[in-house]
């Protein structure tokens, strides 16, 4: 068998995606996810420029050694871009190979640990009691894992909290430029304990809450928030620091006993290595899109296995529901699963990418399709032209860039 044509497709149903499908002269073909969130086109020059031509003719069969001549081969290693396009070729590759093997992904990867996928939904809302009422409508669909977001008093907007009317006119809005958002860390940390104590009144002990602190504090602060959300028993916090500087984690361990996930902008082992290998953190945030494919994603948790970390693949609406199909593999099968984000696609997404993986309240199922069961519709594609679109960023109240 061997590679006859590779495309890569931009479409824009609902948000930007970009998809790889290779297509082999025996006429299987397979579908990887290849998004990068704001930095889109990036990642469609590096493969039709730098990686397509160097693929056409050979055998789709040797995963691993497209993957090292991608990875090893490029000289320049690493990086969300060359990442991104590797982890593309990858799961379209692993999804030829279980195709050929008439077999679906996870079979391949040595078979189901575990009959569903425990998944976590989004609750957000402007104010404590927005938050809760949020909350218990994803209990009511039958999550049993949330993650809560909340807006904090006296600012406009901020991360996972739907922009106010106010945003959405704003000017950034209309050039189609950042969206810039203002932010208070002292303010921030009065706020969340006082969230989680209301949503343990109304939701009781018996559901999962999660916490995203999206990258905005210090060593010191999440040290602090942690202690703080200790008697709300979270099962994690994410992002709290950004993870540059991977020993700064070790601060915030030594003070907590609040589980702490990372790693949704890691890109390979590496980035990963410090805090799993220090045990750090609980549980590992990579997901295929970003890290590699399958190959990465594999490679990540098994290491993370050693160390007690557990899986928890970032799903937002910005990983395609190709890469969550890959992810769903790898969540059936990986014996070290924790959980799997959905924040769930529009409609016309799911019409774009019809998909055998399924969805039963708030658990998954990568179902019984051949491969990893997701597709393209590209005739559909072509009617949502890709829209420039960017990521907000963040500031400081005195007018200070700030992490995001
Ligand atoms: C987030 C994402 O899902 C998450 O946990 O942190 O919404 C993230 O901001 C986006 O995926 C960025 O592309
Ligand atoms: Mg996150």
């Amino acid at each position: 068998m061997k590679i006859k044509e590779i495309r890569v497709i931009v479409t824009s149903p609902g948000r930007n995606f970009v998809t790889v499908k290779i297509i082999t002269d025996e006429g299987l073909y397979g579908i990887g996810d290849a998004t990068v969130n704001g930095r889109e086109l990036a990642v469609v020059a590096y493969l039709e420029e730098h990686v397509i031509p160097c693929l056409i003719g050979r055998d789709p069969m040797q995963i691993e050694d497209i993957w090292q001549y991608l990875y090893r081969g490029a000289y320049w290693r690493r990086g969300p871009i060359t990442m991104a396009a590797i982890s593309g070729i990858d799961t379209a590759l692993w999804d030829i190979k279980a195709k050929a093997a008439n077999m679906p992904l996870y079979q391949l990867l040595g078979g189901a640990s575990r009959t569903k996928i425990m998944a976590y939904a989004h609750a957000q809302g402007r104010t404590i009691e927005e938050v809760a009422d949020a909350v218990l409508a994803k209990k009511e669909q039958g999550f049993v894992a949330i993650r809560a977001q909340s807006g904090v008093p006296g600012f406009e907007s901020i991360y996972g909290i739907g922009s106010s009317k106010g945003a959405k006119n704003s000017e950034a809005r209309i050039k189609n430029l950042p969206k810039e958002e203002v932010w208070s860390t002292s303010k921030y940390l009065r706020h969340i304990p006082k969230v989680f104590e209301r949503l343990r009144d109304v939701v009781g002990w018996d559901t999962h809450l999660l916490h995203d602190a999206h990258h905005r504090l210090t060593p010191i602060e999440a040290a602090r928030l942690g202690k703080d959300l200790e008697p709300y028993r979270l099962f994690w916090l994410e992002d709290a620091v950004p993870a540059e500087l991977p020993e700064g984690y070790r601060i915030i361990r030594e003070h907590t006993t609040t589980p702490i996930a990372l790693g949704e902008v890691f890109n390979t082992i590496w980035d990963a290595r410090t805090v799993i290998e220090e045990q750090l953190i609980d549980y590992i945030r990579t997901t295929s899109v970003h890290a590699g494919g399958v190959t990465g994603l594999r490679r990540i948790f098994d290491f993370a296995a050693i160390y007690h970390v557990r899986t928890a693949c970032h799903g937002p609406t910005d990983v395609s529901p190709v890469a969550m199909g890959a992810n769903l593999h790898i969540d059936l099968w990986v014996p070290n699963f924790g959980i799997q984000e959905i924040s769930g696609y529009r409609e016309e997404t799911h019409e774009v990418f019809p998909h055998a993986w399924s969805q039963d309240g708030g658990f998954l199922h990568p179902g019984e399709a051949i491969g990893h069961g997701v597709d393209i519709d590209e005739e559909l594609a072509r009617k949502y032209p890709y829209k420039r679109s960017y990521l907000p960023v963040n500031r400081l109240e005195d007018g200070t860039l700030w992490h995001w």
